[in-house]
């Protein structure tokens, strides 16, 4: 991908290295590519093992394997510890024929597919250190700051369970590394491969408030914040409980959040199961401009209930809340989320290589795509050419005016090249192309169910439990009306009453 290699070129590389494995990894969008590319290696090193990896797979490994049979095996969930059990079997040739006795594998053993026991997530997160020395540094460039980036994880998982999102399903459990380690890994990052900038790989950095400071602290003390800084996701209701931090987040390099806003409207946010209020968004994203960070809104839209109307909304929201940048996603039903479930009987198109965030795969009841599209550009189209003309040129003189400007450019330059939002290849020119707008789905591609039933996050546990709470309460609540005294008074725990016994 980062090389944008021919089939040509991966063979030529495949036949040069000659491995023993080859895996790659795939998100939705990327299935049907890293398919291909294991096809190539069946082709070229066919002796080779071919190992897929990523969320896709995890739970789509029923479609995967049965329209890729070339795939030999699938690493479900978390991949350090299961790969280095697959890994061992291989190196001592325990492969295939012990793979029934390795957990968290999905692979096909003649005409049945077969997924072993679902491996627990890593529990020790310490015992995980990436080799950043593999990558080609100069490969990765931040486009706004012109500095190279890396992406580093602090925490994995997320406690919440939004219904639109796959991700806390997918880590389960929430664990945070030791905020120590993750420091020295920067410091190697800034030092040894000259990263100017990173991105935290989680979903929900600062729920672990404290685990959060402590990170911040050892980022000061190292006094790493005035050669790198970075950006997160998180969530408004942290901001929130968070307002007398923001300062010293800035202080520890935190320039820029994208903060999960999703909907102007409460109702989509319920929805959502959000857990957040439309009025905590515009608070949280002041409170974040006062502390000078560069906030990023980001919006779902194209849901089956969206409209011209409610597409203007979001633009008026964004307008008013201010912040510094914002993005408006197209809502994208992830077979393996719970909102799909809910949704799947409106769901069409089920080309994977289209479920990016930016092709409206969702056709909402009053819109075509296309005029879904055009809504979501016009919103781009007049936010950013007001902030571009009356706001970043202003912003100061410093980090935040460079900052600013340099995310106008990386924008400017997806534009002309036509890469953003896929409108080149969807050939999308304006306003006026909106009925002529062609994302070549390819309407062949069939649903397979999700596979989850043996996937369980804490969060469906502990919703379980509130499941279990909630049906004895009710029924106990059932039983005490069920069992009245003949006067109709309650029956006490304790055979009080009112009756008497009789005299014998
Ligand atoms: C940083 C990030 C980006 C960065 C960098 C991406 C990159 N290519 O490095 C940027 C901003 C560029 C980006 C872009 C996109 N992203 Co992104 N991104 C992330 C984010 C936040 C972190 C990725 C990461 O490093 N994770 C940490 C690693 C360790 O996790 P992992 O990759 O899942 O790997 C583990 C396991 O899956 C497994 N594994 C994975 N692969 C393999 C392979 C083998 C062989 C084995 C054995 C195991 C294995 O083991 C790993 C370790 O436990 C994730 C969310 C998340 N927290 O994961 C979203 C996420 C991956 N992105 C997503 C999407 C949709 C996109 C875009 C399509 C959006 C867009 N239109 O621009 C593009 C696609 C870009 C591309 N061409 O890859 C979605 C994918 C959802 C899905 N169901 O497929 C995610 C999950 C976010 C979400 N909201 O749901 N992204
Ligand atoms: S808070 Fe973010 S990562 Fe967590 S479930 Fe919601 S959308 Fe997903």
């Amino acid at each position: 991908m980062t090389d944008g290699l021919t089939d040509a070129e991966l063979a030529k590389r495949m036949q040069a290295l000659a491995p023993d494995v080859v895996g790659v990894t795939a998100i939705t969008p990327s299935i049907y590519r890293a398919e291909d590319v294991l096809k190539i290696a069946k082709n070229t090193v066919p002796d080779a093992v071919r190992v897929m990896g990523g969320v896709h797979a995890t739970f789509m490994y029923k479609q995967v394997l049965s329209e890729a049979p070339w795939v030999d095996v699938i690493v479900r969930g978390e991949g350090e510890e299961i790969c280095t059990e697959l890994m061992l079997a291989i190196q001592t040739g325990r492969f295939p024929a012990d793979r029934r006795k390795i957990k968290g594998l999905a692979f096909q053993d003649g005409d049945t597919i077969v997924a072993t026991q679902a491996a627990s997530t890593v529990k020790d997160l310490s015992k995980i250190k990436p080799d950043w020395s593999a990558l080609e540094w100069s490969k990765y460039i931040y486009i706004p700051l012109g500095t190279r980036v890396a992406i580093p994880n602090l925490a994995r998982g997320c406690p919440f369970t939004c219904s639109f999102c796959s991700q806390w399903k997918f880590w389960r459990d929430y664990r945070v590394r030791d905020p120590k380690d993750v420091v020295d890994e920067i410091e190697d990052l800034v030092e040894n491969h000259g990263v100017g900038f990173f991105i935290l790989a989680d979903e929900e950095p600062t729920i672990n408030k404290k685990k959060f400071v402590a990170f911040c602290q050892e980022l000061i003390d190292r006094d790493l914040p005035r050669r790198v800084k970075w950006g997160i996701n998180t969530r408004v209701t942290d901001i929130y409980r968070d307002k007398d931090l923001l300062k010293f987040y800035r202080k520890a390099g935190l320039v820029h959040v994208s903060l999960g806003t999703e909907a102007a409207a409460q109702m989509k946010l319920d929805v959502f199961n959000k857990e957040t209020k439309v009025e905590e968004n515009k608070t949280a994203i002041r409170l974040l401009r006062e502390a000078d960070i560069l906030v990023e809104a980001q919006f779902i839209v194209g849901l089956d209930n969206e409209t011209p109307e409610t597409l203007e909304e979001t633009y008026r929201m964004a307008w008013d809340w201010q912040p510094d940048l914002a993005n408006w996603s197209m809502y994208t039903p992830w077979p393996f989320t719970p909102l799909f479930q809910e949704l799947k009987d409106q769901v069409e198109i089920y080309d994977f290589s289209k479920y990016n965030f930016v092709t409206p795969i969702m056709k909402p009841a009053q819109m075509e795509r296309g005029e879904l599209l055009d809504g979501v550009m016009n919103n781009y189209r007049r936010f950013y050419s007001k902030k571009a003309l009356f706001h970043y040129p202003w912003r100061g003189t410093g980090f935040r005016r460079r900052y600013l400007l340099g995310c106008l450019y990386a924008f400017l330059k997806a534009g002309f090249q036509r890469t953003f939002y896929d409108l080149g290849k969807a050939g999308y020119w304006g306003p006026q192309t909106k009925t002529t707008v062609d994302f070549h789905f390819d309407e062949t591609r069939q649903l397979a169910e999700a596979q989850m039933s043996d996937w369980e996050a804490s969060a469906d546990k502990a919703a379980r439990a509130r499941e279990r709470r909630e049906a004895v309460k009710a029924q106990t609540l059932e039983r005490k009306q069920s069992f009245k005294m003949p006067n109709g008074a309650d029956v006490k725990a304790c055979g009080g009453g009112d009756q008497q016994m009789e005299d014998a």
